[in-house]
């Protein structure tokens, strides 16, 4: 489990068009597992399951699954999805929650992740979070170098973000850059190495490393953040089909008490990137969609599905972890 993540690469439909690239980080561990949620063998099947399974076809969508977005039953239930979050995490103060070393910004209470001085969002970042990072009109000239192309904040319009009409649900069509920046107003990060920088791709996996994979496996102890053992529709996936409310899946809550959705609902852009170059560095993007079934719902799944720095597509979205 504590092997070193090997790069799978596969291709896979990306929206209408485009074949796209996905990258699955497999440990010894998720490897195994996932492949139970795929024809294939191992890990190289969780690869092939971006391109013909059923799982990983639409893994990261692109300009046809823009349609998607918006389309679906949360809407119904926001106030109780965002309570189921913010309540838990608040209750799980002994292995998690809000506790005074997690920063008390904007954005999702935060759990701290025991083991490791750090915190992570309880939920992804909600559309209605997001608006209020847009409405504090932060500028973009402060941005590094590798975001210096980034000139907007805003989602991209064709996902239909409605922060008015749908507060709860994650917000998606953002970029690596305006995630970056919602994080640092946020006074947290993108999730990334723990005890503080990027992750390397190639160690995304490695629980004593990462973040956000810690997070996920309960320190490497778990192929999903419930458990090793794949259960359709605990999470929001391809049997639910649309994008949830955060929080509003209580079977959802994982690798520690007052997380959820680390698998499923949208993928969630780390600060864990190929290059530093500019907007065409490949970023990773963890965790899986409601577009996925076991192959990409590990917390051991890294996507690169043409997800460059500058991608905003309608299945990702982001948490932040604090430094
Ligand atoms: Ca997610």
């Amino acid at each position: 489990m504590r092997t070193l993540g090997t790069w799978l690469r596969a291709t896979g439909r990306v929206g209408s068009a485009a074949l796209a690239l996905f990258w699955i980080a497999c440990s010894s561990t998720s490897t195994n597992e996932s492949a139970g949620g795929s024809s294939g063998g191992g890990g190289t099947g969780g690869g092939s399951g971006g391109s013909s399974g059923s799982g990983g076809t639409a893994a990261v969508g692109g300009a046809d699954s823009g349609t998607d977005s918006g389309t679906t039953d949360s809407g119904t239930t926001d106030s109780g999805t965002t309570d189921s979050g913010t309540t838990d995490s608040g209750t799980d103060a002994g292995t998690g929650g809000a506790t005074s070393k997690c920063p008390n910004g904007a954005g999702p209470a935060m759990v701290e992740v025991p083991g490791k001085n750090y915190c992570v969002d309880s939920t992804e970042v909600t559309q209605g979070q997001y608006q209020a990072f847009l409405d504090a009109n932060v500028s973009t000239l402060g941005q590094p170098a590798e975001c210096g192309f980034n000139s907007t904040y805003a989602p991209g319009t064709s996902c239909g973000v409605t922060p008015q009409i749908t507060p709860d649900r994650p917000v998606v069509c953002v970029d690596w850059c305006d995630a970056r920046a919602y994080c640092a107003w946020a006074g947290k990060r993108l999730c990334g190495q723990i005890d503080g920088g990027a992750i390397s791709p190639t160690a995304f996996t490695n629980p004593a490393l990462s973040q956000w994979s810690r997070a996920c496996s309960e320190a490497g102890a778990r192929v999903f953040p419930y458990g090793n053992t794949f259960q359709l529709g605990a999470c929001a996936d391809v049997s639910i089909g649309g994008l949830q409310n955060v929080g509003s899946r209580p079977a959802c809550q994982g690798g520690y008490p007052g997380l959820f959705d680390m698998s499923g609902n949208v993928y969630e852009w780390v600060d864990a990137c190929s290059a530093t170059s500019g907007e065409a560095d490949e970023c990773g993007a963890a965790g899986g969609s409601y577009k996925n079934d076991a192959t990409f719902l590990t917390c051991g799944t890294l996507a690169g599905a043409g997800t460059t720095r500058g991608k905003a597509d309608v299945l990702i979205g982001f948490r932040c972890c604090s430094a």
